[in-house]
């Protein structure tokens, strides 16, 4: 429970019916706030999610609410004659004068979820199973969204997914080393310098602009408790333009080491080919009819670069003293980085196996 916030009086500001009787933080992310709130209704205890937008992040706080808005009004449309519709899709909770959002007298961003039932997420993925319907569910994703009347998504975080310039951050990170802390990381920056040149090779491959999740992390795929199928992809913040490949390479990173992203004991770290396999199989199954050809030969190459590129985006909030990302113990940012380039380092041992892998899929 968070002492910094009246989580009743915040809930009490959206349209949900009943008597507030608690709110806990929940789930694992590194961003924003994300609370379990629950209502008695009918007698009966009632989940909703509610959740502060992290707005030293997210600097626009309305743009990304008007884009998830528009993203899960539009999936939601076209589910509709699905079973199971709402569990399908996010749903925003309108706030009592009919808003979208609540701005709290801090200035805090919130909004209010429906809880999506009898489904649950997981920090590190378990069977080739549950890799196959992650990546089906952001390659649906994708393709949902790729109708999306215009205007184009606006972009909640520029260059996100722009890797010279993360790298750019990084140098300048190592440069003014302002929690003096570059010399506990040299040999993760000494790796992370070796590995400059692959940094703008899908930027320069000037592949098609679409509209993308940017942050498929296996714990943003919500799977069903009962069939363990893929029901619903969370955590909307971050989607705007940007290569679908930016999807593939983030889904690579997390859903294919049976490690969890801060482990310690890096012999634990290890890209299993079998879940590689199954990412393969279940992105192309789902995305496979609108991908080009020249976005298919990056498969691979999409989640060594996106691996890495994460582990410098962790190794510069290590150095810059830890300003970005949530963390719970000393170190823990360099851990992170640690973990990601032992993965790059598993990837780069298969590589030449995943692409051939990826060509007899495509077949
Ligand atoms: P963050 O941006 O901090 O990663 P998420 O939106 O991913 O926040 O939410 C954090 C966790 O909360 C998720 O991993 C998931 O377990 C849970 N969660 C988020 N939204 C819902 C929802 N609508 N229903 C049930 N659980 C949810
Ligand atoms: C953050 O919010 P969360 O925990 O799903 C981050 C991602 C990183 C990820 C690393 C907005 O995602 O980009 O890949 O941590 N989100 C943002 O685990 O920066
Ligand atoms: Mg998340």
């Amino acid at each position: 429970m968070s002492e910094e916030h009246n989580l009743g009086a915040v809930a009490s500001q959206f349209q949900i019916g009943g008597e507030f009787l608690s709110a806990a933080l929940y789930g694992n992310g590194h961003i924003n706030d994300t609370y379990r709130a629950v209502f008695k209704q009918q007698g009966a205890p009632v989940n909703y999610i509610l959740q502060r937008i992290n707005t030293n992040v997210f600097k626009n706080p309305v743009a990304l609410m008007e884009n998830v808005q528009r993203v899960t009004a539009h999936l939601a449309a076209q589910v509709a004659g699905e079973p199971d519709r709402d569990r399908r899709v996010l749903r925003l909770i309108p706030t009592r004068d009919g808003g979208g959002w609540h701005v709290d007298a801090e200035g805090g961003y919130w909004r209010a979820y429906y809880f999506i039932q009898k489904a649950r997420t997981y920090e590190a993925v378990e069977s080739t199973g549950q890799a196959f319907q992650a990546a089906s569910a952001f390659g649906q994703f994708q393709k949902l969204l790729a109708n999306l009347p215009p205007p184009r998504l606006q972009d909640t975080i520029p260059d996100f997914h722009n890797t010279p310039k993360r790298f750019v951050a990084l140098e300048q990170a190592i440069a003014a080393d302002a929690a003096g802390r570059a010399i506990l990381a040299k040999p993760e920056i000494e790796f992370a310098l070796a590995h400059k040149s692959i940094t703008s090779a899908l930027l320069d491959a000037k592949l098609p602009e679409r509209v993308t999740h940017n942050d498929t992390k296996f714990n943003n795929v919500m799977l069903d408790d009962v069939t363990g199928e893929a029901i619903c992809v969370i955590d909307l913040d971050t989607v705007m333009p940007g290569l679908a490949l930016y999807d593939f390479g983030d889904m690579v990173r997390t859903t294919t080491s049976p490690a969890l992203e801060d482990e310690r004991d890096l012999s634990k770290v290890t890209m299993q080919f079998p879940m590689f396999e199954a990412l393969v199989r279940g992105y192309l199954a789902a995305a496979g009819g609108f991908l080009t050809k020249a976005e298919k030969q990056f498969l691979t190459f999409s989640g060594k670069l996106i691996t890495f590129e994460i582990g410098i985006r962790f190794l510069t909030d290590y150095l810059a003293g830890d300003t970005y990302f949530k963390v719970h113990r000393e170190g823990h940012n360099l851990d992170r980085c640690r973990t990601q380039f032992k993965l790059v380092e598993s990837i780069e041992q298969q590589e030449e196996k995943m692409n051939r892998l990826v060509e007899s899929v495509e077949q």
